[in-house]
């Protein structure tokens, strides 16, 4: 009798253990893989095929992913549209509804060490009582990494270390020279808290790949986020010959074998270097999943991929009307990619209306990570959609930037900005050449009704700096 009590336990034990363990498999927290890049333009992919530029590593992310065409930033340049994407809130609910940076170097002024520490890229910042995405998958027990750009403030309070990242490398900053690492003279990359120079001379895309490497190797043991920042393809940060002359600026920098095919291909010698710095960072990232797939870690990652904004005109973002810091398409809608094999479907091109705000709900779901309690978030899991599961639940969007407004409302986007604005329906017109205003005198009312709308409920959220009157 007893020995078959003993039998019939270990019977349980077995079922209940062998459950368990079914379980703890199936929501094993995969290794999250962030990667934005800077001022990549909507149609920059090679798998786009409307441009010569070679991305052959994303185009297979694509191939066996999911390629997004209706993904939205939330503002049409850097610093806002990177606060939207670590916070999921709209620019003007976390404060950072414009840029952070040190405009007087558009007039060559150089600043002095004691100017540099009370100008606006030392001094303001990501609101310290903002949540990061950080902050939502470190509590769900993952190690977090931020390499690259960080653009949300540079004193040791808004630096990645004391916003929810176990490591960090790169620049605090808007944008650098990709060699020397400064921003118009002010050395600008950081290891963790402190600014460091080691490195100067050496490419940033080679550097962000290597601290890449570096933080996946050392996370082996635990679920990992590197939110993995390239500053390419956007135009370096440094003083021309003529430092009071804009015109006299490098552009986007590039090493000379990936510049070399380009050249003769393409129309200037500006374009070969955005290409080709386009194609050295699809490279590196090539060689990041490559050392993923060999360690075994690559089977359960979770990539996400986009531009933080749209393209600043290299090249043109045809089909999209005009590019970075306008409200038209071609500012705010970007490249956009999710990869996730067994979880997220292959070779899929979705058209549904998402956003950068729908980032932080995805990747705290697919971790198992709690949203952060009392936080209003903008955006939603995009998981069921991007599986194709459901239908987008996002109906509208908006935007400001200054006094320019948007609203993207169903097929219906309104814009007003001081170079034109207008309704368009972008069901039947992506680039925004036939004004309807005219035409739908109700659509518009209805448009400029909701923009209303959304405007009261952020002036009305709970006040957040750097900029805000309160
Ligand atoms: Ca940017």
């Amino acid at each position: 009798m007893q020995r078959r009590m003993v039998r019939l336990w270990q019977w349980l034990f077995a079922v209940v253990a062998g459950l368990l363990v079914c379980d703890a498999a199936e929501r094993r927290q995969p290794n999250i893989l962030l990667v934005v890049t800077d001022d990549q333009g909507y149609p920059d992919l090679g798998c786009i095929g409307s441009k010569p530029v070679r991305t052959p590593t994303l185009d297979r992310l694509a191939a066996e992913g999911v390629r997004g065409t209706s993904f939205y930033v939330t503002w049409p340049a850097c610093t806002p549209s990177r606060g939207s994407i670590l916070t999921g809130r709209y620019p003007q609910r976390n404060g950072l509804y414009d840029m952070i940076r040190n405009d007087m170097v558009n007039y060559g002024h150089r600043y002095t060490p004691e100017e540099y520490a009370v100008s606006p890229e030392m001094t303001l910042g990501l609101d310290v009582r903002e949540q990061t995405l950080g902050d939502v998958l470190r509590r769900a027990g993952y190690r977090t990494g931020m390499v690259g750009k960080w653009d949300m403030g540079q004193a040791r309070r808004f630096l990645p270390l004391q916003r929810g990242f176990d490591f960090f490398y790169g620049h605090g900053n808007n944008g650098i020279d990709y060699y020397t690492h400064e921003r118009y003279g002010i050395p600008s990359m950081f290891r963790g808290n402190e600014r460091t120079e080691a490195d100067k001379g050496t490419y940033a895309t080679d550097l962000f790949k290597r601290e890449a490497l570096r933080f996946i190797a050392e996370s082996k043991d635990r679920p990992w986020f590197l939110y993995l920042a390239f500053n390419a393809p956007h135009s370096a940060s440094s003083f021309g010959s003529d430092p009071t002359d804009r015109k006299t600026r490098e552009g986007v920098q590039a090493p000379e074998q990936y510049v070399a095919p380009y050249r003769g291909k393409v129309k200037d010698e500006r374009l070969a270097k955005y290409y080709g710095a386009v194609t050295c960072m699809d490279e590196a990232l090539g060689e990041i999943l490559a050392r993923l797939k060999q360690s075994g870690q690559g089977e359960n990652t979770f990539l996400l991929f986009f531009s933080d904004n749209g393209g600043s005109g290299n090249g043109g973002n045809a089909p999209l009307k005009a590019g970075k810091s306008s409200l038209w398409e071609g500012g705010l809608r970007v490249p956009f990619i999710a990869w996730w094999p067994g979880h997220v479907p292959a070779g899929k091109v979705s058209d549904e209306f998402l956003t950068s705000l729908e980032v932080l709900p995805t990747l705290a779901a697919a971790a198992g990570a709690k949203l952060p309690e009392g936080v209003k978030l903008d955006g939603f899991d995009m998981l069921p959609v991007l599986r194709g599961e459901k239908q987008s639940p996002r109906t509208e969007m908006f935007w400001q930037r200054r006094s320019d407004k948007a609203a993207h409302v169903g097929q219906w986007k309104w814009i007003e900005s001081a170079k034109g604005g207008g309704l368009f329906d972008l069901s039947t017109d992506i680039g925004e050449t036939r004004d309807l205003s005219a035409e739908k005198p109700d659509v518009l009312a209805r448009l400029k009704a909701r923009f209303d709308a959304w405007r009261k409920e952020m002036d009305a959220a709970e006040p957040r700096g750097p900029f805000r009157d309160y």
